[in-house]
């Protein structure tokens, strides 16, 4: 192109433009995850979603223990043929607490008892935190941090360089829930895994975008979606109809419809961030409660009440205003969600 043709084109596309290269522009992801049924499906539709460009997948003890973990991260990548993504293995447990597994809901190796070939990929030697620090500082104001396991990993890497929390272009979590668990009436699991890390992460300075566990439930994927699925072929296509499959015989067994969507419902907040809606809130993360460890508590108001004392009682005195410091997703819009990942896995 000439100058002058150049010069023209940039006229033209200084009001038109601008968006459709927005559009087209990758966003650069890190993918945390403890794999894991959904978070198979997760890492497998990022990695088939051109509007991604997955820098690293860092591995946090969760649904399997970390080496499980990374053995099954390597295996999908291969499956994907991108051992061009960096797998680095993370913490290998939970900050203060012991690790909590979850084979009853995904099987004991994790993916849905399913044995994926030998992987051809190698494992990172970096430390999965030390790598997160490192890709952000490669990439500033440029990665979205995607963790869809416990927040350990992150926890440990914002406490090692607190720099990331400005240096990341968002952070979108699945974890949390503002309106019960699903480990116990409090708890969502991910956030019950390590409630001391995730209260680092919500109060680290940055605005998580909270994918919860209720819009998750909300999130289903169905037989009717899975027969779709079944139709096509391809090594991923039938790695993912196989955990699907699995997994919804078990929500089945458990009274839901159909799968919740959990992880691949934040890789999708990334992708297409018109699929949910959210509302900004203040989130705190019990630590102590008795009956309420795990649980994300989120100010609806954006304000708690000020008291003072008034002789032998005490009185509100007005409001005191809340920083929100995460944008809670409240509702998804499942049709197109599951009408892209079933796009986007479907003869892979
Ligand atoms: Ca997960």
């Amino acid at each position: 192109m000439t100058m002058r043709r150049f010069l023209i084109f940039s006229f033209v596309c200084l009001s038109a433009c601008e968006s459709v290269w927005g559009q087209t522009e990758k966003r650069r992801v890190i993918i945390d995850t403890d794999p894991g049924t959904d978070d198979a499906m997760a890492i497998l539709l990022a990695l088939n979603s051109p509007e991604l460009e997955v820098d690293g997948i860092t591995v946090v003890p969760g649904n399997v223990d970390g080496t499980q973990g990374l053995e099954n991260a390597l295996k999908l990548v291969s499956i994907a043929s991108r051992c061009d993504v960096p797998v680095a293995g993370g913490a290998k447990h939970p900050l203060m607490q012991k690790l909590y597994t979850a084979q009853y809901w995904h099987g004991k190796n994790g993916l849905a008892d399913i044995e994926l070939p030998a992987s051809k990929c190698k494992a990172d030697p970096r430390f999965g935190p030390d790598l997160i620090i490192e890709l952000v500082h490669k990439y500033p104001h440029e990665v979205t941090l995607l963790p869809v396991g416990p927040l350990t990993n992150i926890a440990l890497a914002v406490s090692k360089d607190p720099s990331i929390v400005k240096l990341v272009k968002d952070i979108v979590i699945m974890g949390g829930s503002i309106a019960g668990g699903n480990v116990d009436g409090a708890a969502e699991a991910n956030i019950f895994g390590d409630p001391e890390a995730a209260q680092i992460v919500f109060t680290a300075g940055w605005v998580v975008t909270m994918v919860g566990s209720d819009v998750g439930e909300r999130t289903l994927m169905t037989r009717k979606h899975l027969e779709k699925l079944l139709s096509t072929h391809g090594p991923q296509n039938d790695v993912v109809t196989g955990i699907a499959n699995f997994y919804i015989e078990r929500s089945e067994k458990n009274g839901w419809d159909g799968a919740a969507m959990y992880d691949p419902l934040a890789v999708a907040t990334v992708i297409d961030p018109t699929l949910v809606k959210w509302k900004e809130m203040h989130v705190d993360v019990e630590t102590k409660g008795e009956f309420t460890r795990g649980e994300t508590v989120a100010n609806r108001m954006g304000a708690n009440e000020r008291n003072a004392l008034h002789g032998d009682h005490y009185e509100i005195e007005g409001y005191d205003v809340l920083q929100p410091n995460a944008r809670v997703v409240v509702t998804s819009d499942v049709d197109r969600f599951l009408a892209m990942f079933i796009s986007r896995i479907a003869g892979k």
